[in-house]
């Protein structure tokens, strides 16, 4: 079999498709050997000072892990010499990061949450790294308006799980291609392209723990789903909720299904759980390149216009027909 490593990949994507600018094949790189990094504390597990809580909060509140701050660190250490960026975003950094003086200053911005499903760290359980690129706008200096993009402004997205195998998944607008990280060689080896998300599916992921917080239309869905052959779908529904977004998203675009993460009465004044700069829209562009939709009930997600870097939203997305059907709920009510 032909390998094809990630450098490979990104060369012929720059050298046929004129996809990627050498200045964004140097950030996916970089992008690709911190989540090595990652993968490789990730593994050590309780051999290596890596689990349990840091003791301190993040911005939203959440007390965070030491891999949240080792992921962030590594990320923001392996990104910040090399030309490409002028400043970075992160789930664990109140305001953005410029890269310093003392290196130059790239066209592009790049965001993460830098270690994404946070509470399955110390259980061993598949957790990763989500991260969106966007173009500098032009002008002097780089403040945090900068990064406040609709998603379809993104020129890159994508995320590593660190499960059984660590995956990297990748769009620059071109389908989604996955990347098997393997161990012996250090590489990247491209081990699936073209990835498309059945339209059709019997299964669904959402936290049903908060049912009772739920939104009508949000219930009329699932209730329907769970009434299964006997109600008005005609057919069984099969659940699974990894509380790992990555996790989660990873199995939809491998297999199908739809994965919501709803507004809900725990929290009236906050649009959602979910982050939408790092974790909603990098997510949302992936899904929609394998043929899936991604929305936030209402609106497709990728078109929103945010107003704060760590704003939330609503999320709806996946099989196509699925996500469509639950929109449309929401339309209706
Ligand atoms: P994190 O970025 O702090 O880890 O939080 C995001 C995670 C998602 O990966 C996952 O879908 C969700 O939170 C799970 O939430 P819950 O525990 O409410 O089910
Ligand atoms: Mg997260």
């Amino acid at each position: 079999m032909k390998r094809i490593s990630l450098t490979r990949y990104l060369v012929e994507q720059q050298r046929l498709e004129g996809h990627i600018p050498s200045q964004l094949r140097l950030l996916l790189e970089v992008v690709a050997r911190a989540c090595k990094r990652i993968s490789q504390s990730v593994n050590k597990g309780a051999l290596g000072d890596v689990m349990g809580s840091a003791q301190s909060e993040n911005v939203q509140g959440e007390v965070q892990k030491k891999l949240d701050i080792i992921a962030n660190e590594v990320l923001i250490e392996a990104n910040e010499w090399g030309g490409h960026l002028a400043a970075m975003a992160s789930e664990e950094m109140e305001g953005i990061y410029v890269v310093p003086n003392r290196y130059p200053q790239g066209e592009y911005l790049l965001l993460f949450d830098p270690l994404d499903g946070s509470s399955n760290i110390d259980v061993n359980v598949s957790i990763g790294t989500i991260f969106s690129v966007l173009l500098k706008p032009e002008g002097t200096g780089v403040s945090e308006n900068d990064f406040l993009q609709p998603g379809t402004q993104q020129v890159a997205a994508g995320y590593c799980v660190y499960g059984p195998q660590t995956t990297l998944v990748l769009t620059v607008g071109d389908g989604v291609a996955m990347f098997t990280l393997d161990r012996e060689q250090g590489s990247f080896v491209l081990t699936q392209e073209n990835v498309t998300i059945p339209e059709d599916t019997k299964e669904f992921a959402i936290n049903m723990s908060n049912m009772r917080h739920w939104d009508a239309p949000v219930k009329r869905y699932v209730d329907e789903c769970l009434a299964g052959r006997e109600g008005p779908r005609g057919k069984d529904f099969n659940m699974r909720w990894i509380a790992s977004m990555v996790a989660d998203i990873h199995r939809i675009l491998t297999r199908g299904g739809v994965f919501m993460y709803p507004w809900d009465k725990r929290e009236p004044d906050r649009p959602g759980k979910l982050r939408l700069m790092y974790e909603a829209n990098p997510m949302s562009w992936l899904v929609e390149q394998a043929g899936g939709a991604a929305t936030n009930g209402r609106q497709r997600i990728m078109t929103i216009h945010p107003t704060q870097l760590h704003e939330r939203v609503s999320v709806f997305m996946g099989s196509k027909h699925e996500v469509e059907r639950v929109t449309s709920y929401h339309h209706e009510a």
